[in-house]
């Protein structure tokens, strides 16, 4: 494959863009690749400055369930751009959509819409410190919520059970509030709220981890978090930014039947536009300015055009047999590839719920961070340059869950599990 209009354009972007791309996993740093940058998109496709055509499993980090392009969001988009692009006012549309995800989501009385599932996760944790005033959030390790100071926090060092910053620039002060403990570990939780009791305004997890791959719950994980929750006026969180609306309607919570105080929302609910969101109980949104003291604020929150385009999105999602559908097409290609590395004797994890799902390159099981960051990260590097040759795009880094959308064909499914047999050949 020909890259010389990226490898351009990358040289161009490095000049004047901090690593030349606008989120750091797009820069392909962990695969030994130049990223290949995107001229337009259409269904399960994307196609690069080069002209290449590439059968897309990134659908930019999950927002595109539909694939690229549907019709009627980019006719929603259109018409809603003919009347205005932003007020900094109340719409119509606004309500629509929200009313659209508190029917879906089980735990959601009332929501609040921001631009950013890190706008989401960041309110949503003030929020729930002003309704139990305590301070101290817990947080699991592998886990991302978004990059606000608080979330960019590792578990401290040996016994401290203070967290340290995970990135230049966050203070220690804001990083001590957030305690780390362990995925699919009840037994880790225990121990952080006996030594904080009392302490701690919410526990935010995400109920399918996508981020260091996709790593499911453990029986008996979710229902146990729920339970301390409540035995202990623990606000609990789930961060759905990227299983809402992806894995089920009702996200994660519907398909394990655990119900949380609050979640958060982004990709999928705007559509392809930026739109996050966080809602709950009434008794704890409320608190929300202006109906009551915690502030909370945005510019373009609501903003008309993504409303219009999440409103598009989730009226297809609810149409009957849609994630049927999805999930007919999700478990073909997953085993498809976990069979194409067994036929070449290649070890892998498989993981996979409903759309979203993870080739790990090891031979143990991954149930948490420790075991991910075990996996064969150079191998995994291979295979995804290879796979990019082959016409197949995922996600840059072993960390990140592949997704599947509606547009995906049989016959794409099948070519894309024969690049994957041709490349684990290769390592
Ligand atoms: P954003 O601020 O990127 O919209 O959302 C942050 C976020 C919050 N919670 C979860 C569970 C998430 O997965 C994310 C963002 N996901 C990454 C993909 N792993 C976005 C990709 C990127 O950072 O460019």
């Amino acid at each position: 494959m020909n890259h010389l209009r990226s490898s351009e354009l990358f040289t161009a972007a490095k000049e004047i863009i901090p690593g030349g791309v606008n989120s750091p996993v797009r820069a392909f740093r962990s695969v030994g690749a130049d990223p290949v940058f995107i001229s337009k998109a259409s269904g399960s496709h994307i196609f690069d400055a080069d002209g290449n055509d590439y059968i897309d499993f990134v659908g930019s980090w999950g927002p595109m369930i539909l694939g690229h392009c549907h019709p009627d969001v980019v006719a929603a988009v259109k018409r809603t751009a003919e009347s205005g692009c932003s007020f900094g006012a109340p719409t119509e549309l606004e309500i629509t959509l929200a009313q659209l995800v508190i029917d879906a989501v089980p735990s959601i009385e009332m929501v609040r819409m921001v631009s950013s599932g890190t706008e989401a996760t960041m309110s949503a944790i003030r929020l729930a410190r002003g309704y139990t005033g305590r301070d101290k959030i817990m947080k699991f390790s592998g886990c991302y919520h978004g990059h606000s100071d608080a979330l960019l926090v590792k578990a401290g060092s040996g016994a401290a059970t203070f967290g340290v910053p995970d990135s230049p620039g966050v203070p220690q002060d804001f990083a001590k509030h957030t305690l780390t403990a362990n995925y699919n570990s009840i037994e880790s939780v225990k121990t952080l709220v006996a030594e904080n009791s009392g302490q701690i305004a919410c526990i935010i997890v995400e109920p399918i981890a996508g981020n260091m791959g996709t790593v499911p719950p453990q029986p008996g994980f979710l229902e146990g978090l729920r339970k301390l929750c409540s035995d202990e006026g623990i606000v609990l969180i789930f961060d759905e930014v990227m299983s809402g609306f992806r894995v089920a309607l009702g996200g994660a919570q519907e398909v394990y039947g655990v119900v949380p105080d609050m979640t958060t929302l982004g990709k999928i609910i705007g559509g392809g536009l930026p739109v996050g969101a966080f809602g709950g109980k009434k008794e704890i949104m409320s608190l929300l300015s202006p109906s009551g003291g915690v502030y909370q604020a945005g510019t373009l929150s609501g903003n008309p055009l993504a409303m219009a385009a999440g409103i598009a999105t989730l009226n297809l999602l609810k149409q009957p047999g849609f994630y049927q559908k999805l999930e007919e097409k999700s478990a073909y290609v997953a085993n498809g590839i976990a069979k194409a590395a067994k036929d070449a004797g290649y070890p892998l994890f498989s993981t996979r719920v409903g759309s979203m799902f993870c080739a790990f390159f090891t031979g143990n099981q991954v149930t948490d961070w420790d075991s991910a960051a075990g996996c064969d990260t150079k191998a995994f590097a291979t295979y995804f340059r290879s796979m990019l040759d082959e016409g197949i795009y995922l996600a840059p880094s072993q960390f990140e869950t592949a997704f599947v959308s509606i547009a995906h064909t049989e016959a794409e499914l099948d070519r894309t599990i024969a690049a994957a047999a041709k490349s684990f050949r290769k390592l």
